[in-house]
């Protein structure tokens, strides 16, 4: 894959990329990352990439021209994605980052002050992304979140790591607790059942937590995972009143599926 990043702050990037996944993804050939300066394109004697708004109002807004020039510079005959980072996209989720990884190349346009010029979102971005409902500095941040969470999932980007397939959000719940040594930690022990050799105990008492600790603090994920019949019955005896997505093999929606979360599909599993 290869990601090309425009920005007005090309160093914010580096420490991000040249550790863990993502730099390792790249000593493996699996990515190729390149950051551009939009001031680059810039051609008056300030290397001006924003000004005043029409129509008034404070703040500045980016002007179109240096980010066309840099995005078409790169992008040739070339055709692929370009990606604004705005507060206006639609919510990054675990299915737009799939989605995401399985291109081959991708562009994302970092915004800063108040935003962009339309006409950048009208005629050159062709999708548009925000990491979540607050407020940040600008865009990249966010596009460090979205390339992080591409990377890891192109294939041989996890070494040893746990595997793609085995993450909360393949399996639509939260994890449950995780220990390791000492056994006994200023009088705190690890539970017994860990240490069993019970392996199916051990995976049932690992499922459960993970069920018990998503109805917890994310109930509205109960709507969307793949859950048996048996988890569904266990649910709603610890109190869990919410609706049930559809099980494998059955036509649809179970309980109305969805209902809470709007997004009728279960998690996708990658491959
Ligand atoms: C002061 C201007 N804001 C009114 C509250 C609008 C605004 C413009 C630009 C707010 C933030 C930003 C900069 N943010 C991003 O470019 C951004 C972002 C975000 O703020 N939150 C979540 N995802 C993203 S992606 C890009």
């Amino acid at each position: 894959m290869r990601i090309d990043i425009f920005t007005i702050f090309p160093q914010m990037f580096e420490s991000p990329f040249a550790e863990s996944i993502i730099k390792r993804a790249q000593e493996k050939g699996l990515v190729e990352i390149h950051t551009h300066n939009i001031r680059d394109w810039a051609t008056d004697r300030h290397k001006t990439t924003d000004d005043t708004p029409y129509g008034g109002g404070g703040g500045m807004v980016m002007k179109p021209e240096p980010i066309f020039a840099a995005v078409e510079a790169i992008k040739g005959e070339g055709k692929c994605p370009v990606i604004l980072l705005s507060p206006q996209g639609r919510v990054l989720t675990q299915r737009v980052v799939e989605e995401l990884a399985r291109e081959e190349w991708l562009m994302f346009i970092c915004g800063r002050y108040e935003g962009v010029d339309e006409r950048v979102r009208e005629h050159l971005v062709t999708d548009e992304i925000s990491i979540g409902d607050y407020v940040l500095s600008g865009g990249e941040p966010a596009a460090i979140v979205v390339v992080d969470a591409i990377v890891r999932l192109l294939p041989g980007a996890l070494g040893y790591e746990r595997s793609a397939l085995e993450d909360s959000h393949a399996t639509g719940l939260l994890e449950g607790p995780h220990y390791t040594r000492p056994l006994e930690f200023r009088g705190w022990r690890v539970p017994e059942i860990l240490r069993s050799g019970h392996h199916a105990r051990v995976a049932e008492w690992r499922r459960r937590q993970a069920l018990l600790r998503t109805l917890a603090r994310r109930p509205d994920l109960l709507a969307r995972a793949p859950l048996t019949a048996e988890e569904r019955a266990w649910l709603r005896e610890q109190g869990y009143e919410g609706p049930f997505a559809a099980e494998e093999g059955e036509p649809d929606g179970g309980e109305q599926a969805g209902a809470a979360g709007g997004n009728l599909e279960r998690p996708r599993i990658s491959r």
